[in-house]
């Protein structure tokens, strides 16, 4: 796992999420098991991540409107390959951009990204906002787990060994961010098909 602290200027990158979500909204996702998602998601690009009472999976189509989802901004892409590429995957291109929407109380579970077909690709990740604080496992669900603190602009690249390690996000503490107030957003970039 490779944490490039500060390497996007995030600023930049919410007009873009705004025109995303007009398209496709942020929802809360359920879960085989009946549970919602506390975080609220979206996608862009060919391809999205989904969940239902099916399950996991990968989807051209938005379920929520019946359209593809949103393209992928070329600002999205050129930074995901840049920090792919620091990262030591030059060839990492992107078709799916996973967006997360998290406020104070919200959290992410120990999880692993397993749902993409070709794992020799990375996943890099852009955070924005407040401060999270993300640990990683190793490829077991149990065990010690080690932390980073996740700011603004931060972006973590999973790929070789770390690529299955199981991962996710504590609860947010109360905060407040000048750009986004009282929010994180995490985007996520796969090679999903
Ligand atoms: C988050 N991130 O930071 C959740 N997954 O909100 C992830 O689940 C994640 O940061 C795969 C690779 C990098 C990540
Ligand atoms: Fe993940």
């Amino acid at each position: 796992m490779t944490h490039l602290p500060k390497f996007v200027d995030t600023g930049l990158l919410r007009p873009a999420i705004e025109t995303i979500l007009s398209s496709s909204p942020l929802r809360r996702m359920e879960t085989q098991r009946g549970h919602f998602m506390s975080v609220e998601t979206s996608n862009c690009g060919s391809l999205g991540w989904v969940s239902d009472r099916r399950g996991y999976r990968y989807a051209e189509i938005d379920p929520l409107t019946g359209e593809p989802w949103p393209v992928m901004p070329e600002l999205f892409k050129r930074i995901a390959e840049k920090a792919a590429m620091t990262a030591g995957f030059p060839k990492f291109r992107p078709d799916s951009c996973l967006i997360n929407y998290y406020v104070p109380g919200t959290q992410m579970g120990a999880h692993q990204d397993k749902d993409e077909k070709d794992f020799s690709a990375p996943i890099v990740s852009v955070s924005m906002g407040i401060d999270a604080r993300f640990f990683v496992l190793g490829p077991e669900r149990r065990g010690t787990s080690t932390s980073v603190d996740l700011s603004d602009g931060d972006v973590v690249v999973f790929g070789g060994a770390s690529r299955l390690f199981f991962h996710g996000v504590r609860k947010l503490k109360t905060a407040s961010h000048e750009v986004f107030g009282a929010s994180r957003w995490n985007l996520t970039f796969r090679k999903a098909g």
